[in-house]
């Protein structure tokens, strides 16, 4: 018995030195970033998750997982895979990019739908730059949340589609994507990756996380049936199908 207390004594001291070494150690240091603080697009601390709360009160708020709030200054986009030229870009680049905006209705397959004014680019602005390789079929979109959703290079050249980094005229909130989404009008709501980290140029159709775990077709194109607009209280109205544009 003796000897095992003596035994984690002995241990117990040099853990201890070993310990007062190792903060001796990172006071030396100082306050200097590691290099994976720098690259870290996260800020740390703060979540947004799945909320009715929004500061755009028409909508609600869906992220797969928590998420950390996104660093702007650290953040980039990186564009990957089957492409010619593969390019990181930095928000303010991506804000200079010739500016579209547009008024469209997102539609959640879980039946709500909420329009907004959303401010951006087109895909085609990125392409001219990476130039996709002939075989890239489409893009696999890498979020904050761990979320990913695959479109087709198809989908994403049509004309009502844009990278977006503005909603209602103002930057896009944590909540709704920052610092870049998507925005695609004839496709339900999980078609329209938020908080997007990474684009990568694939040469097969992938499923995202929702068709990965429901009943969600791959494709999702809006279908004809019922839609339950939130800013006209929920009151049912029959859709046609593709993008909402009566109302
Ligand atoms: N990164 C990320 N993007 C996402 C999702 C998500 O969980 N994570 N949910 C999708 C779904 S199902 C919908 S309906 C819309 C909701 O957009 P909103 O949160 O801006 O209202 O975001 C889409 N984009
Ligand atoms: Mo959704």
């Amino acid at each position: 018995m003796r000897k095992i207390e003596k035994l984690t004594r002995r241990l117990f001291l040099k853990g201890g030195l070993w310990t007062a070494l190792l903060l001796l150690w990172h006071g030396f240091r100082g306050p200097t970033k590691s290099w994976a603080q720098e690259t870290d697009p996260f800020s740390g601390t703060d979540f947004v998750g799945k909320t009715r709360e929004g500061k755009h009160h028409s909508f609600y708020i869906n992220f797969w997982k928590p998420m950390r709030r996104i660093n702007a200054e650290t953040w980039t986009l990186k564009i990957s895979g089957l492409c010619e030229i593969p390019k990181t870009f930095t928000l303010t680049e991506l804000r200079d990019l010739p500016t579209r905006s547009q008024s469209s209705r997102l539609k959640c397959v879980e039946c709500w739908s909420a329009r907004a004014e959303w401010g951006g680019f087109s895909v085609r602005e990125l392409e001219q730059m990476v130039r996709p390789h002939a075989s890239a079929l489409g893009v696999v979109f890498h979020c904050g949340d761990e979320y990913k959703e695959y479109l087709s290079r198809e989908a994403l050249n049509h004309d009502r589609v844009l990278l977006v980094h503005s909603m209602n005229g103002e930057p896009l909130s944590d909540a709704h994507g920052f610092p870049l989404r998507l925005i695609a009008p004839t496709k339900y709501g999980y078609k329209n990756p938020k908080a997007i980290l990474e684009m990568e140029y694939v040469d097969e159709q992938q499923s995202g996380t929702w068709s990965k775990i429901g009943p969600y077709s791959p494709d999702s194109t809006i279908l004809p049936g019922t839609d339950h607009p939130l800013e006209y209280g929920k009151n049912p109205r029959r859709i046609p199908g593709g993008e909402i544009t009566d109302y």
